[in-house]
């Protein structure tokens, strides 16, 4: 029997995913609809990216584009995340430390890395364990981790398709269907939690995450967000659709060439929930809406220059009548060309042969890479950023977790205990964007019949 290919299976959980939360969270829905309309509008205003997007695959894909977030509670949860998630050639990449915005996680993001999975459907999941020590209170900190150490988040037919699935190697159509239908049992929401209410007040007490992860039966999807080609036009419109916006955006400005990631939130849902024991309704937030804007990624000394620019945000906001000016200003130092970022090294392309130069002239014997691309025989086309920022992330949390916001911990990240939890080690995103560099530049090469240096 033939196995269904991961690139498959994961389209299959994207998109049955995004019908499970459409029902659930029908602002979700609302989103995406204002998304689908911006997209088009952003692709018949500008030619140029539609005849890039088109030529690079992008197109298709932006349609079923989407990433996630779940919290997890154990190191065994995260474990076993991993390996259901390789089922969909889903990999762990990069560490993020959310301890120092005061949210008392450290993740991952599980996605593909490959271009052409990328290109098939790059639906990724933001994963986040709980850092139980960061919970003062040893006896508040003993209970949590009693309460977690009861709950079952997977089913056991799930767990058996894994066994098998990792036996055999992979899963045929019909077990994959079953698989993922079992898989989404584990994100769903639940209106009854595992504590009684004293707990949840509590644990909510200790920080909100730590009751939103502990006191339910499983790590219910929090969001899921569209990618839009405009997100200024998406956060215009929200509003208009009943969506209440976070007010800032968060990320780098608007600009001519977009880097990196901006995103942007809807608040959470108020939700009632039935605790343990008499008098026990009450209600929690959780699940809310995100959109994000993708651009182009940045190298090591690309994203040393974001950050700066980043921390000196706030000095730069002070003489700024709003905050989005404040961010426009901090980045006036960034260049906003393809040929200039490429010439400083601070972005990673794609380079393509350009046929009509090379026709008219050919490239002269023994050009190097920034010869060719100065004279355009290459042309420059961005690598999408395919991951998140810790900041941004930080501030999607706190927009949704209420009012409470707490300073930062006075703890470093610890990426080999996430790592050790994980049972494998995190990929690292630079190298990924280098190898898909490089790999556009030996296609360059074999095209060229030359050896082209760097
Ligand atoms: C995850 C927040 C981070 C993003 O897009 O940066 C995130 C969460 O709220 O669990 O999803
Ligand atoms: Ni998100």
């Amino acid at each position: 029997m033939s196995h269904m290919h991961p690139d498959d299976i994961r389209t299959l959980f994207s998109s049955a995913m995004s019908d499970l939360y459409r029902t659930e969270v029908p602002q979700y829905g609302t989103l995406c609809d204002l998304v689908a309309k911006v997209n088009e509008t952003a692709l018949s205003r500008d030619a140029q990216l539609a005849r890039r997007m088109r030529r690079d695959g992008e197109i298709d894909r932006l349609e079923v584009e989407r990433h996630g977030a779940i919290r997890l509670g154990t190191p065994a949860e995260l474990a076993t995340i991993r390996r259901l998630f390789a089922l969909m050639g889903m990999k762990p990449v990069g560490y993020y430390d959310l301890s120092a915005a005061g949210v008392p996680v450290h993740s991952t993001a599980f996605r593909p890395i490959s271009d052409s999975s990328l290109e098939h459907n790059p639906f990724r999941v933001f994963t986040s364990l709980l850092r139980l020590e960061l919970i003062v209170d040893p006896d508040l900190r003993q209970r949590a981790q009693e309460i977690l150490a009861k709950r079952k988040i997977f089913t056991a037919r799930c767990l058996a398709l894994l066994e098998q699935a990792e036996q055999q190697g992979g899963l045929g159509s019909e077990d994959a269907r079953e698989f993922i239908s079992e898989l989404l049992e584990t994100f769903k929401w639940h209106r009854e939690a595992t504590v009684d209410l004293a707990t949840y007040r509590e644990l909510r007490a200790a920080h909100a995450l730590v009751a939103d992860i502990v006191c339910f039966k499983g790590p219910h999807i929090n969001h899921l967000t569209p990618r839009t080609l405009d997100i200024d036009l998406v956060q215009e419109g929200m509003p208009a659709l009943g969506l209440r916006a976070k007010d800032v955006i968060e990320g780098p400005p608007r600009r001519a060439f977009p880097i990196l990631l901006r995103q942007t939130s809807f608040l959470a849902l108020e939700e009632s929930i039935r605790f343990i024991g008499d008098g026990g309704d009450g209600t929690h937030t959780a699940r809310f809406g995100e959109v994000e804007q993708r651009g182009c990624a940045l190298t090591r000394k690309g994203r040393a220059l974001y950050d700066e620019l980043l921390a000196k945000r706030r000095s730069a906001a002070s003489g700024s009548a709003t905050p989005a000016e404040g961010v426009a200003r901090a980045f006036a130092d960034f260049p906003d060309d393809a040929k200039e970022l490429f010439k400083q090294g601070l972005a990673f392309f794609r380079f393509e042969v350009n046929s009509k130069r090379v026709a008219e002239q050919s490239p002269p014997a023994g050009a190097d890479l920034s010869q060719l691309v100065s004279g355009e025989w290459l042309d420059l086309s961005p690598i999408t950023y395919e991951d998140f920022l810790p900041v941004s992330a930080a501030g999607i949390f706190r927009s949704n977790l209420g009012s409470e916001v707490r300073a930062s911990y006075d703890v470093a990240g610890h990426q080999r205990d996430f790592e050790d939890a994980l049972g494998a080690p995190v990929l690292d995103e630079i190298a990924l964007y280098e190898t898909a560099q490089a790999n556009s530049l030996s296609a360059c090469e074999r095209q060229l019949g030359m050896v082209i240096s760097t």
